[in-house]
């Protein structure tokens, strides 16, 4: 099995699959491909060939069969796997935990858009910035903090149903975006980020992306140069 992927230092809906597969120990290839958006670069040449959509990650068994978007892949890995605790065993702790995952696929917009993910560097500045004047990234950070403790303060953590997850795979890019834009959170929510960003899987996956020194212009509204 194939796991197509960007780069690391940019790419978080890639880091969700990734650290699944990585968390669970399940034996992938990884693909990595290079972020380039000018037109008929490598990358819209490879995308275009791999998968619909034209966004990585991308699951591609040997046969050529293609998953494409992390839900899914997410579901037909635990699909797949059903002896690994991928999901929650309990039934309701199951719904809720793939409850989170659907409200961070569809929701936590302004989180996301202004404080995009990007590994190698911290923003502390830019975060106190956005925090002060964005009351929509104020918003989305206290949904996320409440819906952070309500599910640690049920399982008892340290992850949030206890044991880790698909919801923590999901939300490992969002501990990256609040650890180096430095949003304030509460404690048990800090607690649960600095959890998650010490993950093996995790941390594997930030220290390959801090050796990738790459620099694409499209995620990088903080920056003009490295
Ligand atoms: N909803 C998709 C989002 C995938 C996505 O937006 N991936 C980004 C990289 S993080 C991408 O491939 N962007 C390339 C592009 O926009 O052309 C998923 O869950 O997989």
């Amino acid at each position: 099995m194939k796991l197509y992927i960007g780069n690391k230092n940019y790419s978080s809906w890639s880091m969700r699959s990734g650290v699944l597969l990585a968390a669970f120990g399940i034996p992938f290839e990884e693909i990595k491909l290079q972020f380039d958006f000018k037109p008929g670069s490598e990358w819209h040449r490879v995308i275009a060939g791999i998968t619909p959509t034209k966004r990585v990650p991308v699951i591609v068994e040997d046969d050529g069969f293609a998953v494409w978007e992390t839900l899914a892949i997410t579901e037909y890995v635990a699909d797949r796997h059903p002896d690994l605790p991928i999901w929650p065993r309990d039934v309701r702790a199951r719904a809720r935990a793939r409850s989170l995952c659907a409200e961070m696929h569809a929701g936590f917009t302004r989180l996301r858009t202004v404080c995009p993910m990007n590994i190698e560097i911290f923003f502390p500045d830019v975060g106190a910035r956005l925090w002060a004047e964005d009351a929509a990234l104020r918003a989305d950070v206290e949904r996320l903090d409440a819906a952070w403790r309500d599910a640690l303060q049920a399982s008892g953590g340290p992850f949030l149903f206890g044991a880790f997850s698909a919801a923590d795979a999901y939300f490992a890019p969002v501990a990256v975006r609040l650890s180096r834009f430095s949003l304030p959170v509460s404690d048990a929510a800090a607690a649960y980020r600095d959890a998650l960003l010490a993950h093996p899987a995790v941390e594997d996956w930030i220290a390959d992306a801090m050796r990738e020194q790459d620099f694409v212009p499209e995620d990088e509204p903080y920056r003009q140069e490295r």
